[in-house]
């Protein structure tokens, strides 16, 4: 029996869901509230998550859960076989987890006239805190983290261009073809899909998307490959 500890409205955690829903394995969900993250060190040590357990077996890290379901559930593989696809498979989920996931943190958390829209799922992991007091933590949170990062330092025009260039190319990998990598969804569409997901939540962007039918296309045949069951919608 498979247990996720997720945060919600975690791209990263929605990456697993789907992954579970590929592989149309059972799981139990567990919201981990923010302020307890200590109380889950026997699944995250680092206090991240997503994170798995499986018969004993504790699995933090998006992407070694990926691993970690392969080897348990060998099909319909995450992560391709052939070196060259495998390779760039793990680039391209590379390039959404660690630089798509700050536009979306950037996008849809730190632009405050873009966050009412996600509030409401946040709910759940950071209770006790009003409206007011909820919108606050999390948009200064958002900020500081892509100030730190340098995302949030750059003018808003700037980061919406940079944003279209990355929709561009999504499309440009597709190529009129169904899947990122090779003929099969792999890892690499989860991921990026995941990313892109939360980051519809920004206008600016939901505006980009509309305007590339090949993404949109592609949102919808990951979506349907990989339901994820326990999805949050946008308000
Ligand atoms: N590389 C990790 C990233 C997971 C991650 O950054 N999760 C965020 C939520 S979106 C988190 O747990 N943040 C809490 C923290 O950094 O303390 C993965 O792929 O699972």
């Amino acid at each position: 029996m498979i247990t996720l500890y997720q945060f919600p409205t975690s791209p990263f955690c929605e990456k697993v869901r789907r992954m579970l829903g590929y592989k149309q394995l059972a799981y139990t969900l567990v919201d981990v509230p923010r302020a307890l993250v200590q109380e889950y060190r026997h699944v995250s040590p680092i206090g991240k998550f997503p994170a798995i357990e499986c018969d004993g077996a504790a699995v933090y890290d998006s992407t070694d859960i990926a691993e970690f379901l392969d080897e348990i559930v060998a099909t319909p593989r995450l992560i391709p076989q052939d070196p060259q696809a495998r390779a760039l498979a793990h680039v391209i989920e590379d390039w959404a987890d660690e630089s798509l996931y700050f536009y979306e943190i950037e996008m849809r958390l730190a632009w405050r006239h873009n966050l009412p829209k996600a509030l409401p799922s946040f709910a759940a992991t950071l209770p006790g805190l009003s409206e007011a007091e909820l919108f606050e933590r999390i948009a200064t949170g958002a900020k500081q983290l892509t100030t730190a990062q340098g995302l949030g330092r750059k003018p808003a025009d700037r980061v919406v261009k940079d944003a279209a260039r990355h929709i561009a190319a999504i499309d440009g990998l597709l190529g009129g073809r169904d899947w990122l990598v090779g003929n099969m969804l792999s890892i690499a569409d989860l991921a990026v899909a995941c990313q892109v997901n939360a980051l519809r939540y920004a206008e600016e962007c939901e505006r980009l998307i509309q305007r590339v039918p090949a993404v949109l296309a592609w949102l919808a045949r990951v979506d349907q490959a990989a339901p994820d069951v326990s999805a949050n919608s946008p308000a």
